[in-house]
């Protein structure tokens, strides 16, 4: 695996499970691997999962890991050619990744949409220009569109939690007093795309999300007729796709609850909500499985980053 920017970089999905399922039963196996090796992890946007299983993915690989908070601590970059650098940004994308090139084996970059311009989000300047003006391979940690670790984390808790060979899993949409990117969601749907499943989308009219992504996928608009008989139910909130980065209404009765979810796993990328995304009584019941999905973003990142090393 040369880059890993989205779930299109995963050669077959069924295997990189596979694979990441037995490197969790031996996560040090590969400790020299990334001998003399360092990722840096460059943050636009806060993090705890993203930040702290990716980092003791790395360790557990045998890598030096730097984290910085470029979102605070660096320069305000400049995305645009030939621009006349007399405003805000203090540094252009072309000098920065060539620089932490110099310093590191593999970049993580997490860069979060900014939910006003759906054109520039869907550049993905921040990714895009790293993986364009940088010289080492670079790992999505959230983009503008993605969130590929999050998808394949996802892939393998469901591989783990599956009581049957083809599951129902549903992608439920959430209410949030907060707009929220579509990263998340897109790359559950690009990842269910790849599953024996049967996969149901599920949200108010209007929320629909980039159709070039749900193409192919079903959608159902009546939330209770969606979750009958599910296996797996993610929740997840977006804002809206066509009316760009807009709360329409937060939609209260969306939120999930024991009752919708039947006899269900309930899935979450985490951070959650309580009671707003979904009620207390689901994420302390048993059939919550949101912990181990977290503690599976390790070994999604291993699984990565494993690949990644060997390709060097
Ligand atoms: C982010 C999102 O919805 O994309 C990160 C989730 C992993 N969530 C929030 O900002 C609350
Ligand atoms: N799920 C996830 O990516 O969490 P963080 O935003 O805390 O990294």
């Amino acid at each position: 695996m040369k880059n890993y920017l989205s779930i299109k970089d995963i050669d077959s999905l069924p295997k990189l499970v596979e694979e990441a399922r037995e490197l969790k039963k031996n996560p040090k196996k590969n400790n020299d691997l990334g001998a003399n090796k360092t990722i840096g992890l460059l943050f636009f946007n806060n993090s705890l999962r993203t930040r702290l299983s990716t980092q003791k993915a790395a360790t557990n690989l045998g890598m030096e890991v730097m984290v910085m908070n470029f979102g605070n601590e660096g320069w305000a970059l400049e995305y645009e050619d030939g621009t006349i650098m007399n405003k805000g940004t203090s540094e252009h994308i072309k000098e920065a990744a060539q620089v932490v090139s110099q310093y590191c084996d593999i970049i993580g970059i997490r860069a979060f949409a900014g939910l006003t311009d759906k054109e520039q989000d869907e550049a993905e300047l921040v990714l895009n220009g790293f993986k364009k003006h940088a010289s080492v391979p670079i790992v999505n940690m959230e983009s503008s569109t993605g969130h590929p670790l999050q998808g394949l984390a996802d892939a393998i808790t469901i591989e783990e939690n599956k009581g049957k060979k083809r599951p129902k899993v549903v992608l439920s949409w959430a209410p949030h007093p907060k707009a929220l990117p579509h990263a998340v969601a897109n790359s559950f749907v690009e990842m269910m795309k790849l599953q024996d499943a049967e996969f149901v989308i599920t949200h108010p009219i209007g929320y629909e999300l980039n159709p070039q992504i749900t193409q192919g996928a079903k959608i159902e608009y009546n939330q209770e007729k969606a979750l009958q008989n599910a296996d797996f139910v993610s929740v997840k909130n977006w804002s809206n796709y066509s009316d760009y980065g807009k709360i329409l209404s937060t939609e209260a009765k969306w939120m999930m609850t024991k009752e919708k979810l039947g006899n269900a796993k309930f899935m979450h990328c985490l951070p959650v909500r309580r009671n707003v995304v979904v009620n207390d009584a689901v994420l302390d019941s048993d059939q919550s499985i949101v912990i181990e999905q977290a503690n599976n973003r390790t070994y999604a990142a291993q699984i990565v980053l494993k690949k990644i090393l060997e390709s060097l």
